[in-house]
């Protein structure tokens, strides 16, 4: 492919609702421009945009892919992102790096709940919507602008609409240029007969709402004078860019119905890489230039041939054989090939101009989210926002030989799609692996196994309770055994108070020599005083020691300091603490009585509740007990239509009805492990 100047490159994401099309309708677009000579469908597995075979097996999305196309002197750099919200992370990737958002929405379903996910997502973009898949039996254009005008405002205006419907459905009116655009005809046609009257209707809301944007124009068009081509795209073009107008174009990208419309307004309406500044770390923008800046906006790990990094080029020149500066690892850096990439094919080139998009193999040092520049005078580009984890298992590897692989193979996946955390749990002694829902956690484990050859198995995890009291008390530990030759002597008295929560633990020495001491209390509060959790938010004193000049040691007044810790904590009426988690709930407010419900029977706090459209977000704090398979239940109680996000908010003290339950549990466990 030939170079493009800045100004005529496109860098576009597709974002949708899981499976309104968005991988068929790239393959039709990369098909139409002649990017591609065999169009593939997302049924064969053949796509340009799905090559995994994490995506092959499930017949979705689950990676965004670059995908460049030529189109009337324009270079279209497309990003076809995954729907499915277990996938986020790289819809926020994609939204991150494009300079223009393709919003597609199912023409039978309308709007939806990811629909309304990928429109805030990509709220910092301009954006155009594509009502998709018209050729489906009830898919209905009118229907479905209202929704969206309903949803999104009266900046939503039609721009294409279909000729005939489902099956009937031959191709699309473009009311820019009041043209036909039929499959097979050559060419843009005149408007048919037929199609007239929904044009006068269509056109009016768009003319009006373009023209409403200038002063000039809203007069002309006010006193009825003819408003041209060229002053209406104008009109339209600059809304577009403030984010003031939002076209709706009509297509079926199975059928190849609407694509040249489509092409010809991001062309035409979006904005180049040059029109919008880029977004700095430190909140500032920077309008492009000669100095280098590239953001490293996506990592792939192949355990044989290393890293590919996908970059994006803010500013500057990033060229092959060449030195870089790897701003957040302060670091150089070295560049060798630098790549176009059309999925998953890649096409070696000399350099990637400002706003371009492209991948470098085997860099050394910079992971997603840096920023490649100079030495001299680095420009350090914003990051990536992920969504937090909502989804948590706990790690098991089948066989000795995973335990020792899975480590580094872990740190590669996590490099690759930051999206997902791994810890470990002290307290319950698991490997935690979080992310945003099931499959994504069982997409990362199949990668595990068919790049790094790691086998594990996901299981429910443990809850991590902690310990901690709810009094006063104070209590002696003694250690003593003078039964002949050198005895062991150690006396205290200690006293214990609770802390505010989240404070841990404090040690107060309010006499001298209790260093020892406090070493024998910190091993204790690892190793729980009721039920083996940690413990935490207590504050203990050393107020009293007795010392003998001969038997007195350092081990004999470690382990007074931890009997007398213990004595005093239970004394102090001892309570489990269990996390709780913060929780937006989002779902079709249809359902919201039984969420609602749901919620009640999980101990949850509910704190509010607000319409969002035709959906209704929930937030509540629930116990992380109840939440352990929530992605699940959600999903069956709402068809797959509600989506939550879940973040640790604090400790409460478990009701005193369960902490007998979950203490005697732990025993169990605890003594069959020993
Ligand atoms: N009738 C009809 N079906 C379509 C059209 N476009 C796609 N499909 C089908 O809809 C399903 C989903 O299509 P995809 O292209 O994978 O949709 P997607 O938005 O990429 O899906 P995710 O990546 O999972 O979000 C597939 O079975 C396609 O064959 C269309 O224009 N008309
Ligand atoms: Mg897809």
């Amino acid at each position: 492919m030939k170079e493009y100047a800045p100004a005529q490159l496109r860098n576009v994401g597709l974002f949708s609702h899981g499976g309104a099309g968005k991988t068929t309708l790239s393959e039709a677009l990369l098909f139409r421009s002649g990017a591609i000579s065999r169009m593939g469908s997302v049924d064969d597995g053949n796509t340009t945009t799905d090559f995994d075979p994490e995506e092959l097996k499930r017949q979705m999305s689950v990676s965004l892919a670059v995908a460049p196309l030529e189109w009337q002197g324009h270079k279209i750099n497309l990003i076809d992102s995954p729907g499915y919200a277990d996938f986020y992370g790289e819809v926020t990737e994609a939204a991150r790096v494009v300079d223009g958002a393709l919003i597609l929405v199912d023409g039978v379903a309308g709007p939806q709940v990811g629909t309304d996910a990928v429109w805030k997502r990509a709220a910092h973009l301009p954006r155009l919507l594509i009502i998709n898949k018209l050729d489906r039996e009830n898919a209905d254009y009118r229907t479905v602008l209202d929704a969206l005008r309903e949803r999104y405002g009266k900046g939503v205006v039609p721009l294409s609409f279909p000729i005939g419907n489902a099956d009937s459905l031959t191709g699309v009116v473009d009311l820019l240029e009041n043209k036909a655009h039929i499959p097979g005809s050559q060419g843009a046609q005149p408007v048919p007969g037929a199609e007239q009257g929904t044009v006068d209707q269509l056109r009016e809301i768009l003319v009006e709402s373009a023209c409403e944007l200038d002063d000039d124009l809203i007069n002309k068009y006010l006193e009825g004078e003819e408003i041209t081509i060229e002053e209406l795209a104008g009109a339209i073009r600059v809304g577009v860019r403030e984010k003031k107008l939002f076209p709706v174009l009509a297509a079926a990208g199975g059928r190849s119905i609407g694509l040249d419309p489509i092409l010809n307004a991001i062309a035409q309406l979006l904005p180049s890489p040059i029109d919008v500044d880029a977004k700095l770390a430190n909140g500032s923008l920077l309008h492009a230039n000669e100095k280098l800046a590239a953001l490293v906006f996506k990592t792939v790990s192949d355990a044989n041939i290393g890293r590919l990094s996908y970059v994006r080029v803010y500013s500057g020149t990033l060229s092959a054989d060449s030195h870089v500066w790897s701003v957040q690892k302060s670091k150089d850096e070295r560049v060798g090939q630098v790549f176009h990439i059309r999925g998953k094919n890649q096409e070696p080139t000399q350099r990637l101009v400002t706003g371009d998009i492209g991948v470098i193999p085997k860099l050394a040092e910079s992971v997603t989210g840096n920023t490649l520049s100079t030495r001299e005078g680095s420009i350090e580009l914003a990051g990536i926002d992920y969504p937090a984890a909502a989804y948590f298992a706990s790690v098991h590897p089948k066989s000795r030989n995973d335990v020792d692989k899975l480590s580094s193979a872990m740190t590669r996946l996590l490099e690759e799609d930051p999206s997902l955390q791994m810890h470990r749990e002290t307290s319950t002694n698991e490997v935690i692996l979080s992310g945003l829902g099931d499959s994504h956690l069982e997409v990362a484990t199949q990668r595990l196994e068919r790049k790094f050859g790691v086998h594990v198995t996901l299981d429910v995890p443990k809850v991590a309770y902690r310990e901690t009291i709810t009094a006063k008390a104070a209590a002696e530990g003694r250690h003593v055994r003078q039964s002949g030759g050198h005895g062991q002597y150690g006396v205290v008295n200690l006293e214990v108070e609770p802390t505010p929560r989240g404070e841990g633990f404090v040690f107060v020495d309010k006499v001298v020599g209790g260093v020892v001491l406090e070493k024998g209390v910190r091993e204790t509060l690892e190793q729980g005083v009721i039920a083996g959790f940690p413990v935490v938010d207590v504050r203990c004193a050393l107020v009293f020691g007795k010392y003998h000049p001969v038997d007195s040691s350092e081990a004999a007044f470690k382990t007074a300091g931890s009997v007398g810790f213990k004595q005093a904590f239970l004394q102090a009426s001892p309570v489990l603490l269990e996390p709780v988690m913060r929780v937006e709930v989002t779902v079709p407010s249809e359902f919201a009585g039984d969420i609602m419900g749901d919620l009640n029977t999980r101990r949850a706090h509910i704190h509010g509740m607000a319409p969002d459209g035709p959906n209704t977000a929930i937030e509540a704090s629930v116990p992380q007990s109840e939440m352990l398979r929530y992605a699940t239940d959600l999903r069956s109680m709402t068809q797959g239509r509600g989506t939550y996000t879940m973040q640790l908010s604090h400790y409460d003290p478990v009701p005193a009805q369960l902490q007998q339950k979950i203490v005697d549990e732990h025993k169990k466990e605890h003594d069959a492990e020993h």
